[in-house]
């Protein structure tokens, strides 16, 4: 799955450098390779400044980590990444781990990256804090770090290309619900790895909006974790419904745990009777829309997450943004985007799929 590729001559230095800093102390190194980060402190290297008008950069390596290298969603998403990489003439490469919830296994990749002396990579991060150190590290020898999908604390890299507002999706899964089910009954979630970023930041947003006077007769129950996995995430859902069986419906706020929950209904008494929506792809869902175990769900692109993540490495690689609230870049194809507070880069609007619409779609 992982292919080395041989350092160039040119950064032999600098990968021994790095190497060998990774062996002693991850903490004290710094300053030691590219151009970014001389005599700074700060791994993020904040006095650099952005030049909108510089040339993008050709030749870069651009490395793509998802939080789950076997899983279908990162596949389509790092395909669109791969394909922007290769169109600005740069170089593609995927590694990652095969579970969602090995976070280990993603700081020894992130660490294999920096010394391998990457230009970037992007990081759906399994974790806010645990790839912290490793990634300031990777800061500090000049790799430009963005995360995509799901975040890191913002100190931990220089842009984060978000699939869309997060309070948005958050408060768009539970309004579906909603609709779907009159408002009233108990619901659960149904989400990925306890500790994802992405998913505890849309639950935060779910159980928000559940407070307004519209859901009064709608009460959370529970909150299962079927870490990204397709066969846990069938036995929580087996296990919602035996411990609650008046259950009316369930958010699931994950790809891979849509699609298990839908496959478990579907084969239940709870067919057509217990509602769920969520995030999945229309792949993925169609059958389950078709047979009416689904209603409506939604999703963004996650082609055009990857596209919109590998250009904003290049940008960043390039010197045209540094990750600034404010700087403006161009994204090829997909248009200009603005970095906003935190450095969030915003992909756009989701779309929801129902029965209508969802032949439209192939992904
Ligand atoms: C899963 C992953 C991913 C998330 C999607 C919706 O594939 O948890 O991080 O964004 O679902």
């Amino acid at each position: 799955m992982f292919s080395p590729f041989p350092p160039s001559l040119r950064r032999a230095g600098a990968t021994l450098a790095a190497v060998s800093c990774l062996a002693l102390a991850a903490t004290a190194c710094g300053g030691t390779t590219k151009d970014s980060a001389k005599n700074d402190d700060s791994a993020k290297s904040s006095a650099a400044k952005a030049d909108p008008g510089a040339a993008t950069k050709k030749g870069l390596t651009v490395a793509f980590l998802p939080k789950q290298v076997n899983n279908p969603y990162f596949t389509t998403a790092d395909k669109g990444g791969e394909k922007a990489v290769q169109s600005l003439g740069s170089t593609y490469k995927e590694t990652g781990p095969n579970s969602a919830t090995d976070t280990s296994g993603q700081v020894s990749y992130v660490n294999t990256l920096t010394q391998q002396q990457v230009d970037a990579m992007a990081v759906s991060a399994q974790d806010p804090g645990a790839l912290c150190t490793a990634l300031k590290q990777a800061m500090k020898n000049g790799i430009k770090v963005v995360t995509y999908d799901s975040d890191t604390k913002t100190d931990c890299r220089h842009a984060f290309v978000s699939q869309s507002g997060a309070e948005a999706l958050g408060r768009t899964q539970v309004k579906l619900l909603g609709e779907q089910l009159g408002y009233k009954g108990d619901i659960a979630i149904l989400s990925a790895a306890q500790t994802a970023t992405n998913q505890n930041t849309w639950i935060d947003f779910m159980k928000d909006e559940l407070k307004l006077p519209k859901y009064r007769n709608m009460k959370l129950v529970k909150i299962a974790y079927g870490n990204d996995d397709a066969q846990q995430s069938f036995q929580q859902t087996q296990g919602l419904l035996q411990e609650h069986p008046s259950l009316a419906g369930i958010v699931s706020p994950t790809t891979v745990g849509i699609k298990a929950a839908a496959q478990y209904l579907s084969g239940s008494k709870y067919k057509g009777k217990v509602a769920l929506t969520g995030l999945g792809t229309p792949n993925d869902m169609r059958k389950y829309v078709k047979n009416g175990t689904v209603e409506a769900f939604e999703l963004w692109d996650p082609a055009k997450l990857g596209e919109l993540a590998a250009h904003t490495a290049v940008a960043l690689s390039s010197g045209q943004i540094t990750g600034k609230e404010g700087e403006v870049f161009t994204a090829g194809g997909m248009g200009r985007f603005t970095v906003g507070k935190d450095g969030v880069i915003d992909l756009g609007r989701p779309t929801v799929f129902d029965s209508k619409n969802i032949d439209s779609f192939n992904f």
